[in-house]
This record gives structure tokens, C-alpha cells and sequence, in this order.
């Protein structure tokens, strides 16, 4: 296991939804000693604390949910990711998904910086894939991957400097998508591995295509962790639930894929509500996780497992 600088930020994001919660977060991946455990397997592991959203002089929008707030914390995650990537690894401690707007923009443009190509693990139940035009909800969470992508609608926020082309993102665990969100996907090269192909060939097929493509083109890997991806049943404490999720083994499975392939330079852990959990059961397993991603085993396996 190489040991690496890990930075841990917390970005206490509430404003991507209605309903709250995500804003304890941070504090509870502390609380399941996340710094901890990461430091027992090698790790240097610094906690940068909390950041804040930057103030805007945007007015509240009629449809879409606390826009200036979302807008807000965009900005301080872009300059934040910008600033930790060349340092070492970015844990982002979220918070709710809409945190990646800024998160992904803001390590993309490290990417362009060092002249590699980003490419984007999206672990969901759901595409996020809506633009402010298209969502029904109103829920900004809902909208990241269309941003960071460089499509249309996004007026009041930055300018997407380097957007990921779409064939460089990959979404597995999916079961909840919107129609509009489904028509949009259809006309972009996003690799979907949803729940039925899970169920029918296992999660590490398109993991481990998707791995291949990464490292052919030595690429940065940025993974966004949803806690929906996971089945409710072992991480009841999310906003909404999508029945049938990833099972234990599949997701430990893929974070130790992850790990094999060396190519994670960057991760959001999104959309924990710890206000929903059971005894601190869904923060612990989002710290296992973690744990597995960097490197935590029973044995080691003598080749990459990937391939
Ligand atoms: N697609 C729906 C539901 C949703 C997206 N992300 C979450 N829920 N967590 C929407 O509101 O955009
Ligand atoms: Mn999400
Ligand atoms: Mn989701």
C-alpha cells in the first residue's frame, strides 16, 4: 500500500434539497473516525475543517431550491478542489450531491493545469443529470453531472472552464432516472452500468472496463460517492431512498477495484443525512468504504485485480 497525503474537507452542503440534515455530515464521519481509520493503514491525513459558501448578491429563484446558497458554495468548492488536488488526495466530506458541482469543475481545472485528462466515477442510484431548465423538484442536487459536463442552463453559475467530456464519465448503481434526464443521457457518450446489469453480470465488468479506459489514457480519476448507491437496508440515512441498491460486497468489491487501480486522485462522499440513521450505522459503512478504497484488506492480491 503506497501511503498517501489525504485531505479532508468538509463541505457541509444543505442547500442542494428540501429536506436537511446533510449539514452534520462532516461531523459525523468524524464522529465514526474516519481521520482515524485512515490513519492506521498509512495514510497522512490532515482535516482542513469546514469551509462556507461565498456570499452572492443573487436574488432566490422561484422553481430551483436556494440557488445563491448553491451558487455560493460552487465557488468556494471550485478554488478549494483547485487548491488541495496539487497537495495530495481531496476527500470531500459532504454534504449533499450538489456539492459537486464545485468539487468536479474545481479538479478538472487542476487537470487541464497538469495536462491530464479527468475522468468521473459516478456511484448513485440516481443520473443527476438535470439541468435548472429541466428538473422538476427544483433540487439542485439533482444537477451536477450535466454541469461538469458542459451542458446548457447554467447561466448563474461559473463558467465551466474544462468541462468532462461525457465518454470520460461512468455511472454505475443507477434505478431512479427522470425522463428528461433519460432523453439527455441518450444523445452523450456516459457509460451506464444500471442496476439490471449489475444484477445480471456483476459490478466489476463495467468497473473494470471503465479502470481500463483510465489508465490507457493515464488519466486522474475523481470518484462521487452517493449514499443511495448503496441499498437502503445498510445506509437507511439518506434523503430519499431507491429500494434495490448496491449490496455490501458489491460496493466493498468495487472500492478495493478502485483501490487496485491506483488511479484515484480525488473523492465526494455525498449526501449523508445523519439525522436518518440508525445508531450511526450508514456513517460507518461510508468510513469502511472509504477504509477499503485506501487500501484496507484481508489479503493482498499479487496483480491488479481489474484487468
Ligand atoms: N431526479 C430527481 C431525484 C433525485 C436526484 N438526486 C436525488 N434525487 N438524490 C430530482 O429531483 O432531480
Ligand atoms: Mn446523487
Ligand atoms: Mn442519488
Amino acid at each position: 500500500m503506497i501511503p498517501q497525503n489525504i485531505l479532508l474537507i468538509g463541505a457541509p452542503v444543505d442547500s442542494g434539497k428540501d429536506r436537511k440534515g446533510c449539514i452534520m455530515g462532516p461531523d459525523a464521519y468524524r464522529t465514526a473516525l474516519l481521520s482515524e481509520t485512515l490513519v492506521e493503514l498509512g495514510h497522512n491525513v490532515s482535516d482542513l475543517g469546514n469551509l462556507a459558501p461565498e456570499e452572492t448578491d443573487l436574488p432566490e429563484h422561484d422553481h430551483l431550491v436556494a440557488l445563491p446558497q448553491t451558487v455560493g458554495w460552487t465557488r468556494t468548492l471550485q478554488k478549494a478542489a483547485k487548491d488541495a488536488a496539487p497537495k495530495g488526495l481531496p476527500i470531500f466530506l459532504g454534504g449533499d450531491h450538489s456539492l459537486a458541482l464545485g468539487t468536479v469543475t474545481g479538479i478538472a481545472d487542476h487537470a487541464a493545469s497538469v495536462g491530464r485528462p479527468l475522468f468521473v466515477l459516478w456511484l448513485d442510484a440516481h443520473s443527476d443529470f438535470h439541468t435548472p431548465e429541466t428538473t422538476t423538484s427544483g433540487n439542485l442536487h439533482g444537477t451536477p453531472t450535466a454541469y461538469l459536463s458542459g451542458q446548457k442552463g447554467f447561466d448563474d453559475f461559473p463558467p465551466v472552464a474544462n468541462p468532462v467530456p461525457t465518454e470520460n464519465i461512468c455511472m454505475i448503481g443507477l434505478r431512479s432516472v427522470d425522463p428528461a434526464e433519460h432523453a439527455a443521457l441518450a444523445e452523450t457518450y456516459v457509460e451506464i452500468a444500471d442496476m439490471r446489469a449489475i444484477d445480471e453480470g456483476g459490478i466489476r465488468a463495467p468497473l473494470a472496463e471503465f479502470l481500463t479506459k483510465v489508465e490507457a489514457a493515464n488519466g486522474l480519476l475523481h470518484v462521487s460517492l452517493d449514499v443511495d448507491f448503496l441499498d437502503p437496508d445498510i445506509a437507511p440515512a439518506v434523503g430519499t431512498t431507491v429500494p434495490g441498491g448496491a449490496t455490501l460486497r458489491e460496493a466493498h468489491l468495487a472500492m478495493e477495484m478502485l483501490h487496485d487501480s491506483a488511479r484515484v486522485t480525488s473523492l465526494d462522499l455525498v449526501e449523508l443525512n445523519p439525522f436518518m440513521d440508525e445508531r450511526g450505522k450508514t456513517a460507518s459503512l461510508m468510513v469502511d468504504l472509504t477504509a477499503s478504497l485506501m487500501g484496507r484488506r484481508v489479503f493482498d492480491r499479487p496483480t491488479r485485480s481489474f484487468g
